[in-house]
């Protein structure tokens, strides 16, 4: 691997640290490098700010004068919350810039380059840019469709049930993809869920045993509104946001109790089928800023998601047993007539988790092929 290459790689893995935690805003990394050797680094800071080149300059103090500067993503120059990244480089006397990716947000898109190459700074793009890419799906997403990146979690038996009849679901799947899942959590804005699925399972929609300081969203689907209280939702609205999505009509006793309880309440329409408009739904949680959404079920939100064709990606883990017919399906009706009628996915990954399996699957929707959308990676 070239020099350049190695250290863009770093970047990227710094970068990755913040998904998850950053959004609205995306996931950057900077390492700074004088002679061979890193005289600072940064990501941007949870919540977004401040951002990675900043952190790195911080770091670097003065050995910044001459460096070079590895940024997954192009420096900002815009006078947002915080002073253009682009301006402090170049006042800290970088002598080159190499970036991945450039930032499609209209505030930047290509100027943070620009100022930089006016101001004398030598700058490279395109280094490790489908890897950026890849990493930066959910803020493309966001920027370019206006809704976020969309993961579909399903962990099912082998003829593809979550639960038996009686609706005992605990645990199909064990104990090490659970902690997967939990990590999933961790890099994604947000955890989504139906009604069904409150109701049923009580979760509690966290990404517990990482220390983390910014939890996922917790964001529930539920036209009616029906969402149990008392539960771990309920008790916990105050502690890290519950986001409760709902259709116009929904009770205005159960709007008033879980605004009570800290919980926000989002008014979603409905579709023909009465479930809440799916991409009426990611549209609004794109709008409040949310690059990555990780749907966890339960089947009637997931068939929902698929037939609006809207999932990015589907993370599937297959527990060793079969539940039979009378099992409940982890993809509630689709009416697929032909074959030709099923979104095919494209396999990404393959591994072995415990006991069990998890494949990755793309979507064919915005990240991969289609006329006119976003091609990356
Ligand atoms: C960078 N480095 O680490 C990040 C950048 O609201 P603001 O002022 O924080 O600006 C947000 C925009 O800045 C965001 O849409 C994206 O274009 C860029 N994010 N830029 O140079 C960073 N996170
Ligand atoms: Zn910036």
């Amino acid at each position: 691997m070239d020099g350049d290459a190695r250290w863009m790689r770093a970047a990227l893995n710094l970068a990755r640290r913040g998904l998850g935690e950053v959004w609205p805003n995306p996931a950057v990394g900077c390492v700074i490098t004088r002679e061979g050797r890193v005289v600072g680094r940064g990501r941007t800071a949870a919540g977004g700010r401040p951002h990675a080149e900043a952190a790195a300059l911080a770091a670097a103090g003065d050995a910044a004068a001459g460096a070079t500067a590895f940024v997954t993503l192009e420096p900002c120059a815009h006078h947002g919350a915080t002073p253009p990244c682009a301006d402090g480089l170049i006042a800290a006397g970088i002598a080159r810039v190499v970036v991945a990716l450039g930032d499609p947000d209209p505030r930047v898109s290509g100027r943070g380059l620009t100022r930089l190459r006016e101001a004398g700074v030598e700058v490279e793009t395109g280094v490790l840019e489908a890897e950026a890419a890849h990493l930066q799906r959910g803020f493309l997403s966001r920027t370019s469709l206006g809704r976020p990146m969309l993961t579909l979690k399903l962990a099912t038996s082998l003829d593809g049930r979550i639960a038996t009849a009686s609706g005992e679901s605990r645990w199909i799947s064990g104990s090490e993809a659970r902690r997967r899942v939990h990590g999933m959590r961790l890099s994604h804005d947000a955890v989504l869920v139906g009604g069904g699925t409150a109701r049923a399972d009580d979760p509690s929609m966290t990404a517990r045993g990482f220390g983390r300081v910014r939890q996922p969203v917790r964001v529930v689907a539920s036209a009616s509104l029906d969402v149990p209280r008392q539960g771990a939702l309920w008790r916990t609205a105050r502690d890290s946001p519950v986001w409760l999505c709902h259709a116009p009509e929904a009770g205005e006793e159960r709007r008033a109790a879980w605004l009570g309880a800290g919980a926000e309440l989002i008014e979603i329409p409905t579709a023909a089928d009465g479930y809440l408009d799916p991409e009426s739904l990611l549209a609004t949680l794109g709008a409040r800023g949310l690059t990555r959404v990780l749907c966890e079920g339960g089947g009637t939100l997931a068939a929902s998601l698929l037939r609006a064709g809207v999932v990015d990606r589907l993370a599937h883990f297959g527990a060793g047993l079969a539940l039979g017919a009378e099992g409940l399906p982890g993809v509630g009706s689709l009416s697929v007539a032909a074959l030709g009628d099923a979104e095919r996915f494209e396999l990404e990954s393959v591994d072995v988790v415990g006991p069990d399996t998890m494949t990755v699957w793309r979507g064919g929707g915005a990240f991969h092929g289609g006329a006119g959308r976003l091609a990356v990676s």
